[in-house]
């Protein structure tokens, strides 16, 4: 099969970034140590443990007792900025604008940016991926209330731009703002796990938590670009996620127009409010009626004055699926119009080889029309924020650091990018692998293993996988190559 797809090592320019990623909860472990406060996936794992395969974080990779050893580690691997997310609720346990701030719990971020910095790596700091502080999700179900949570996560913002903003030149808001208003509060299958219970036809929940987090992350910028930019001299953005798709049926008018239908619900949603000053995509509010809430005057002089401080597009991409409208059946109404999401399309043909993932399949060619869709709609300067796998069958130790699978799908995607920037001329500055150690996938608990580097979850013992090897030496050919590389204009 590997011939079917071999990798061509195309060139990057030399001044592409190679990271990796991670986040707090993801790795860090200690959840109750130095006076850490709990968040909502505290809460969520404990509460009903079947809804992340009986497993939690309190432990997980343990990061927190293990950051010198995993900075150096970073550093053998060649790897040369790191995207960390801060637990938002290790340095204000409570989570709220006049709960008291938890020293220890800054010190501990003080250390990583500085051992960071000791080894010559860049940090790019998270301020949200996911883990609320419960004291908010229970005081006024934190994102369903958006004056009171647009306060709290500024005076979060300025504590962290305050206190780390000297070291950190490079930030993001949130962390896929789809996933937490589709996955934590529509469907329920990550936290804080709010069903909309009414039925989709009504739910008004998570189009209210979308519109919460823009107006927050609008926010935030102004204040960064007001207070802090000028004296600390960062960059600051979001981080958006999104399959792509394909036809189902590549004849039918209804299923090609099910794709730009699906892209602008999956990414339109955020992107256009925050990338272009705008409303929501005309199809949403088209189809979503008054369950989407509306911007007022001032929310759209806001987004207008902060959409050009953004200073990159932050992009999560994975796989690509097949889309199709389906006309004759009832309107259920599955919100995104009636649009099914499949792997397969009307031929039998499979989009990709699979991942351990059933939605995560290797097709590089989607990764590429992606970044070509962003570039073309938004016109900012793209960094992979996440990209990366589990191979099939990884759970078996023996071929935990063998992985031949996540190396084709890493080397493909990287041909992605190359093709990408000089064929099509898309500006694309860095790449983050996702992730830099096995950590704890969320509703999937310990199962799937994205790292690079194998993590042993009895002993803690981190190894190298081949892929975390691949990657140093492609990258470093890749960039190397005097004959073909170029710089970027
Ligand atoms: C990222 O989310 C996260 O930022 C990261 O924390 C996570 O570890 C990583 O990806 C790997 O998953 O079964 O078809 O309903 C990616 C968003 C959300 C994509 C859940 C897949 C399930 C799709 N993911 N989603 S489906």
């Amino acid at each position: 099969a590997g011939s079917e797809f071999p990798i061509k090592n195309l060139k990057l320019p030399k001044s592409f970034g190679y990271g990796a990623a991670t986040a707090a909860y993801q790795i860090e472990g200690a959840s109750t140590q130095d006076g850490k406060g709990k968040s909502i996936w505290d809460t969520f794992s404990h509460l009903e443990p079947s809804r992340t395969n009986g497993e939690n974080a309190d432990i997980t990779c343990d990061h927190y007792n293990h950051m010198e050893e995993d900075v150096q580690l970073m550093k053998s691997l060649g790897i040369e900025t790191y995207r960390l997310s801060i637990s938002w609720s290790r340095i204000i346990p409570l989570g709220g604008r006049d709960d008291p701030v938890n020293e220890a719990g800054i010190a501990f971020y003080n250390r990583l940016i500085d051992t960071l910095l000791e080894h010559s790596i860049t940090p790019s700091v998270t301020l949200y991926h996911w883990d609320v502080p419960e004291g908010l999700y229970s005081k006024y179900k934190a994102f369903l209330n958006t004056k009171e949570f647009r306060a709290d996560f500024e005076r979060y913002a300025r504590l962290c731009f305050t206190r780390f903003g000297d070291r950190v030149k490079s930030w993001v808001t949130f962390n896929e703002p789809y996933i937490i208003s589709i996955f934590g509060h529509l469907n329920g299958s990550l936290a804080p796990g709010h069903c909309a219970e009414v039925g989709t036809e009504t739910a008004t929940e998570p189009w209210l938590v979308g519109h919460t987090l823009i107006l927050s992350h609008a926010s935030v910028v102004q204040m960064y670009a007001r207070e802090f930019q000028p004296s600390q001299n960062g960059k600051i953005s979001i981080v958006l996620n999104g399959h792509f798709y394909e036809p189902y049926d590549e004849t039918k008018q209804t299923d090609i127009d099910a794709v730009q239908v699906r892209l602008e619900f999956y990414v339109g949603w955020f992107g256009d409010p925050i990338y272009l000053g705008k409303d929501y995509p005309a199809v949403m509010k088209e189809y979503l009626g008054a369950r989407l809430p509306s911007f007022t005057p001032d929310d759209l002089d806001l987004l207008k004055v902060t959409c050009p401080i953004n200073g990159f597009y932050g992009m999560n991409h994975y796989s690509t699926k097949f889309v199709r409208q389906l006309m004759d059946l009832p309107a259920k109404d599955d919100w995104t119009r009636n649009i099914e999401e499949s792997s397969t399309n009307s031929k039998g043909e499979e989009i990709g080889p699979a991942s351990s993932m059933p939605w995560l399949r290797l097709a590089p060619s989607g990764f590429r029309k992606m970044m070509n869709w962003i570039w073309d709609r938004y016109h900012l300067p793209i960094i992979i924020t996440e990209n990366g796998c589990p191979c099939p069958g990884e759970a078996d130790i023996k071929i935990a650091t063998d992985d031949h699978f996540r190396q084709r799908y890493l080397g493909l995607y990287l041909d992605a990018i190359s093709q990408a920037i000089y064929e099509d001329g898309i500006e694309v500055q860095g790449y983050y692998v996702w992730s830099l150690m096995d950590n704890f996938e969320w509703s999937s608990g310990f199962g799937p293993r994205y790292g690079i580097v194998h993590v042993d979850f009895q002993t803690l013992k981190r190894t190298p996988k081949g892929s975390a090897y691949y990657l140093q030496e492609t990258f470093q050919a890749r960039r190397n190559d005097q004959t073909r590389v170029e710089e970027r204009p």
